[in-house]
């Protein structure tokens, strides 16, 4: 990886395949995650009312990635390791060099201006809660092609209902205003899937009907400092 690594504004994608795809999260091409790249870079222009040069950042466990992204994207220079892709491999993934590339592309991931991929993946995860030391909240610096943000461990992710819902099908559930739902996951086309506590019954529901139900916590004031 050149010394000249970091040239901003670059978008980073993180693209999991290997044994990723079909056990715990589905497959998703090179396309879906430079839609959202260029989107991102489209608005800066609009923003700066000037070119930008296009920069992603590659990190990934399958190394196919690099040459797709290179023959289908030219106006994009591609940065990123494909060596290190290679050490991810199943077979050669839990080694030292393997751990020391995992680590080097968290970090790279986290130095981004911007994030595409999917939430689906830790790996991905740790280089947004990373970002977050360099720039604060980065809630919306990143687009995930799959899950909503949670980490291992994390408290039940409830929203409430402010509009009522009478199902449509049978995909969908019953929400009545107030109703707690706890949350398992965006399915990005208008509807999310969770369970509403009211009555026990999972399936969709539009997204829009309800919003995030924040927990409250006291902290100290140190009014003595
Ligand atoms: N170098 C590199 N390795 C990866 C990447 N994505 C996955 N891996 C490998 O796959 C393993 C997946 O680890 P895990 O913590 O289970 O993350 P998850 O399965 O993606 O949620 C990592 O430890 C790496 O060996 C990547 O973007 N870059
Ligand atoms: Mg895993």
């Amino acid at each position: 990886m050149s010394k000249s690594y970091h040239p901003r504004p670059i978008v980073g994608i993180q693209v999991r395949r290997t044994d990723k795809i079909g056990t715990e999260a589905a497959f998703h091409d090179v396309a879906e995650y430079m839609k959202w790249t260029e989107h991102w870079f489209r608005i800066q222009e609009l923003r700066n009312d000037s070119k930008i040069e296009r920069k992603v950042f590659i990190a990934t466990d399958d190394p196919n990635v690099f040459k797709e992204t290179r023959e289908k994207y030219p106006n994009y220079k591609v940065y990123g390791d494909s060596s290190v892709a290679e050490t991810a491999q199943m077979n050669s993934r839990y080694t030292d060099s393997s751990l020391y590339g995992v680590i080097t592309d968290i970090q790279m991931l986290s130095k981004c201006d911007y994030l595409v991929c999917t939430f689906s993946s830790q790996v991905c995860r740790m280089g947004f809660e990373l970002m977050q030391v360099r720039v604060g909240d980065a809630g919306h610096l990143f687009h995930s092609l799959d899950d909503i943000y949670y980490y291992g461990g994390q408290q039940a992710h409830e929203e409430v209902v402010v509009l009522s819902h009478v199902p449509r099908n049978n995909d969908e559930i019953e929400l009545g205003i107030g109703d707690k739902v706890g949350i398992a996951g965006n399915h990005w086309d208008g509807h999310s899937k969770g369970t509403n506590r009211a009555h026990g019954k999972t399936g969709l529901y539009p997204s829009y009907k309800t919003k995030e139900l924040w927990r409250i916590i006291d902290f100290p004031l140190f009014d003595k400092l």
